[in-house]
């Protein structure tokens, strides 16, 4: 079997729902078992265009380790149909979302793909992945950016609230 990491957020209708409700489809998935997941973290957007009439709501996010016989793409694929079943739409990038589920590591796996960038290209640079991957793998290395540990410690993350 291999070791899939797994980021969730949502920002949208009820994202704390969102989060648990995508926790349970990641349960589901075939051939696969859901191993750790983190707590859930209330975050300050990142990166998230705006009017400044309308500011973007915080995201809550968490990060799941799944063991899955599933290759890569496979795998990539339940993720997508989690995000349509909550009802993920995409009118622009890094539009507010209903949920977002991102494979962020599989095994150590690096590929670059038009569909699959692994391990995932932002990952060292976000504290709301970081701190959640932290909690269920603090013994972490990523293929190409070191230890967790390390980029947690040389990084100034702020407005990261654990629940
Ligand atoms: N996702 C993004 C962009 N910015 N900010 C937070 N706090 N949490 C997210 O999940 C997030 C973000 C793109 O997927
Ligand atoms: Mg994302
Ligand atoms: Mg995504």
């Amino acid at each position: 079997m291999s070791e899939a990491y797994i980021a969730l957020g949502s920002n949208l209708q009820n994202p704390v729902l969102q989060v648990n409700t995508a926790l349970a489809a990641l349960e589901r998935i075939p051939n696969s078992r859901l191993i750790k997941q983190s707590s859930l973290y209330q975050t300050a957007p990142i990166d998230c265009d705006h009017d400044p009439d309308q500011p973007v709501p915080d995201f809550i996010n968490a990060v799941a380790l799944l063991e899955t016989n599933l290759t890569p793409m496979a795998l990539l694929q339940a993720l997508f149909d989690i995000e349509n079943t909550a009802g993920r739409q995409r009118p622009y990038i890094n539009a507010p979302r209903v949920m977002d589920c991102d494979l962020l590591l599989y095994d150590n796996l690096c590929i670059n793909t038009s569909t699959l960038t692994l391990p995932h290209p932002r990952m060292h640079k976000r504290g709301f992945v970081l701190l959640p991957l932290f909690e269920i793998a603090a013994h972490l290395s990523l293929p190409n950016h070191g230890k967790i540990a390390e980029l947690l410690n040389t990084h100034q993350f702020t407005d990261i609230k654990k629940l």
